[in-house]
């Protein structure tokens, strides 16, 4: 009885570790954009697009810059003016959820309270179910000197599906790139958590393929 219910509990954690896998989608805006108002990417390339981003900015936004030296940036990023509130928006195609994160820099030429990045989530219905907000500081890719700008990363966790999401950024001199935007989003993901009824069944199943492979 007692190795039975060892197969079970095993059984069980097999499904929690196989259920609780990461299928993170990475957006590192390698399309060639320029002048774009709007734009959907296929973040994990099955065809079909993951997310939107769009600004009312009559320029649009641009993938170029900000050099190679830096963190949280692997160039091409998205690019784009912080001289508006929101400055971007993200539009998730077939909703978002757990988390979100991605690396920013502003263009400034000192990391000072103007160099920020605010970022919210929301719901379909319009509700703010997570934000945060994190200054730009320059980072030490080779351990002394400074990165070509002030960065940052971005991370924020939520319950619920998320619809949509706004940034806002300050820098002095008007501009910002974002790059590596990672989340639950892709189409080809599941977004599905099995509740616990669900996961001792399944792992019942799994106790009853071995223990059939045994007795075979
Ligand atoms: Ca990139
Ligand atoms: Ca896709
Ligand atoms: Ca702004």
């Amino acid at each position: 009885m007692m190795k039975v219910f060892k197969m079970i509990l095993i059984g069980c954690i097999m499904v929690l570790a196989f259920s609780g896998m990461s299928f993170a989608t990475v957006e590192t805006f390698d399309d060639l954009i320029t002048g774009q108002t709007s734009y959907g990417f296929d973040a994990d390339n099955d065809g079909m697009d993951d997310v939107v981003f769009s600004t009312t900015d009559p320029y649009g936004f641009n993938t170029v810059g900000p050099g190679e030296y830096m963190t949280y940036i692997q160039q091409p990023g998205l690019e784009g003016t912080s001289l508006l509130n929101p400055d971007l928006r993200v539009d998730f195609l077939t909703k978002a959820k757990d988390y979100l994160k991605f690396g920013f820099a502003l263009d400034s030429d000192s990391d000072n309270a103007d160099t920020w990045t605010s970022f919210k989530v929301y719901d379909a219905a319009g509700n703010e179910i997570a934000s945060d907000f994190e200054y730009g500081y320059y980072t030490y890719p080779n351990g002394t000197d400074p990165s070509n700008y002030p960065e940052g990363v971005i991370e924020v966790t939520f319950t619920g599906i998320a619809a949509y999401a706004l940034f806002d950024f300050s820098s002095d001199y008007g501009r910002y790139i974002i790059d590596n935007f990672e989340g639950t989003y892709g189409t080809t993901e599941v977004p599905t958590i099995p509740e616990p009824a669900t996961i001792i069944l399944l792992g019942l199943g799994v106790v009853g393929l071995v223990g059939a492979k045994r007795k075979f």
